[in-house]
């Protein structure tokens, strides 16, 4: 038996696991596929033993068929960012040790130099899946679930992502404990626009869907007008999203509205309504995005909270008061406190404290990190950075430890990766970068440069030179240039003074 398998992929589940435009495929479909997957990526050898294998493709059957079938055959999944610069992917890999990498078509042929130079083995899913025979699993090895399954890369305080080790059990437990507390079940059916390099998108939706049994439909972006008709045809019961997704809804219906089409803004606000559950999260929700949202479709939006180490950790009631401006208690099996900077647990309410997470549901390491592993931990509590208080057994978000990570759309950012990159224009002598309070990403990226003597520098030929040497949604919104940065007397840069120069 392959322990870490989903209960619902098997050969006697007829029902619609995924749908991609008109397509769609049963959940014997899908299984039979992975099993063809992972039996071509073990070429005839038992297990893959926690080879690292990446893969570079948007929401489809092939990204499933992919994940799984590394899970199967007992290798670590590795999915990457397909909006990612090319040039940022070659951390990952590197840190990873990744040995294969999977792409079809255009997101192959972009990543032909990079693997060549770094010698990884790079093939499309046809070519993994050449066994012409359903050896109905047979040969596939039985996974522990202490076992390693996949490593995310998550943005910090230093210059260079992290790579988020799970194992197959850490899976397991963040998918179930979710599948009971918001009530998923075989009759749902949920739109998956979200990235696939991240928990939201990878766990929240995908992971949780299959588990359930329910029917997942994949975008391969926030395509507004195909999910929007969608969800007018009353097709989807389940909607979750980063802030910033129901902020541009929003801002659709308005443009609607300008247009005189308010018949089509009711019908997709009653599509909203009839739904049994909306979800916001990765990002702080602002009440009056909540109160929005309510009066436009009726929805209580329920908030929680989570991060790549842990996946889920607080979260609103599926039953009971979803309180605005708050994420609500710590969902079961998580083990949730605050502590103070003297790593006294607080018990009072209204005190703020760092959260800190225990439970099946954190991850084991931080690959190659031994350092930053045993950093994030405190007598066995995964310390995330985040601060909160207690407001009557409701936790509400305060802000995070660190000025250097920014939340732009439900992105984690890190300040010093985008100085670092800013540091190399040949323009820039100094730079400081900080996120700025945005109505629409919830922060965005600002930018103070001090240029060198005799150079100049406007935002479009900022804006352009970026394009390319980092993702899109890193690059700066707003620059700013200074003929010094703050500094304190050590000399280091005093971000909350450039914060207060806007
Ligand atoms: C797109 N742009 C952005 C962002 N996204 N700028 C800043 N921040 C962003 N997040 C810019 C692009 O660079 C481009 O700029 C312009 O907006 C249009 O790009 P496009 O891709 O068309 O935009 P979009 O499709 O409307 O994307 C917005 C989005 C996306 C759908 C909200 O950002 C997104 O999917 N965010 C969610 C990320 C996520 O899943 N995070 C969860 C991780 P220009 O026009 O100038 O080129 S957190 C997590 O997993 C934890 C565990 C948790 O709690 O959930
Ligand atoms: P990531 O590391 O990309 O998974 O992002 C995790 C971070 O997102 C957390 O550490 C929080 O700072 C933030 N976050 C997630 N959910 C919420 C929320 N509901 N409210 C405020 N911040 C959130």
């Amino acid at each position: 038996m392959v322990m870490h398998s989903f209960p619902t992929l098997n050969n006697d589940n007829h029902t619609i696991a995924l749908q991609d435009g008109d397509q769609s495929w049963t959940y014997a479909q899908v299984n039979a596929r992975i099993d063809n997957f992972a039996l071509g990526l073990l070429k005839g050898t038992g297990d893959l033993e926690e080879e690292r294998i990446a893969f570079f493709m948007p929401a489809s059957l092939d990204y499933v068929t992919t994940m799984h079938g590394i899970w199967r055959a007992g290798g670590i999944a590795v999915p990457l960012n397909v909006a990612s610069a090319v040039s940022e992917l070659e951390h990952s890999l590197s840190c990873a040790g990744v040995t294969r990498m999977i792409a079809n078509g255009h997101y192959r042929v972009v990543l032909i130099e990079l693997c060549a130079s770094l010698d990884i083995e790079l093939v499309s899913c046809k070519e993994v899946m050449s066994i012409e025979e359903n050896l109905d699993g047979k040969g596939l090895p039985d996974v522990n679930p202490s076992r390693r399954a996949m490593i995310l890369f998550t943005s910090g305080t230093t210059n260079k992502p992290k790579g988020v080790v799970s194992t197959h059990r850490t899976i397991a437990a963040q998918v179930t404990t979710l599948i009971d507390a918001w009530r998923w079940t075989s009759d749902d059916v949920i739109p998956l626009f979200l990235p696939l390099h991240h928990i939201h998108g990878i766990i929240n939706i995908l992971s949780c869907g299959l588990w359930a049994g329910a029917c997942v439909d994949l975008f391969a972006g926030f395509d507004i007008p195909a999910i929007t008709q969608k969800i007018k045809a009353g097709h989807y019961n389940v909607f979750m999203a980063v802030p910033t997704i129901y902020v541009k809804l929003i801002q659709h219906f308005d443009t609607l509205s300008a247009q005189g089409s308010d018949e089509e803004v009711k019908a997709i606000c009653d599509g909203f309504r009839a739904m049994r559950l909306n979800i916001s999260g990765s990002a702080a929700c602002p009440v009056k995005l909540f109160n929005q949202w309510r009066e436009l479709t009726g929805q209580v939006l329920l908030e929680r909270y989570g991060m790549t180490e842990i996946g889920m950790g607080i979260s609103n009631p599926y039953e009971g008061e979803r309180r605005a401006g708050h994420v609500g208690q710590a969902l079961p099996g998580v083990d949730v406190a605050l502590f103070d900077e003297n790593n006294y647990q607080i018990t009072t309410d209204a005190a703020p404290g760092e959260i800190r997470i225990k439970g099946d549901n954190v991850f084991l390491e931080y690959w190659d990190n031994e350092k930053a592993t045993s950093e994030s931990f405190h007598d066995g509590w995964f310390c995330t950075g985040d601060v909160a208080v207690s407001d009557d057994g409701y936790y509400r978000i305060m802000g995070r430890s660190s000025i250097d990570i920014i939340k732009s759309g439900g992105y984690k950012l890190s300040a010093l990766e985008i100085e670092g990159v800013l540091l190399t224009h040949p323009d820039i002598q100094e730079v400081a970068v900080i996120g700025v309070e945005d109505e629409t990403w919830g922060e965005a990226v600002a930018a103070f440069v001090v240029v060198k003597e005799g150079k100049s520098l406007d935002y479009e030929a900022l804006k352009s030179w970026c394009k390319g040497k980092m993702s899109s949604y890193k690059i700066p919104k707003l620059l700013k240039t200074l003929n010094a940065l703050p500094r304190n007397a050590m000399g280091k840069v005093t971000k909350p003074d450039l914060k207060k120069q806007l």
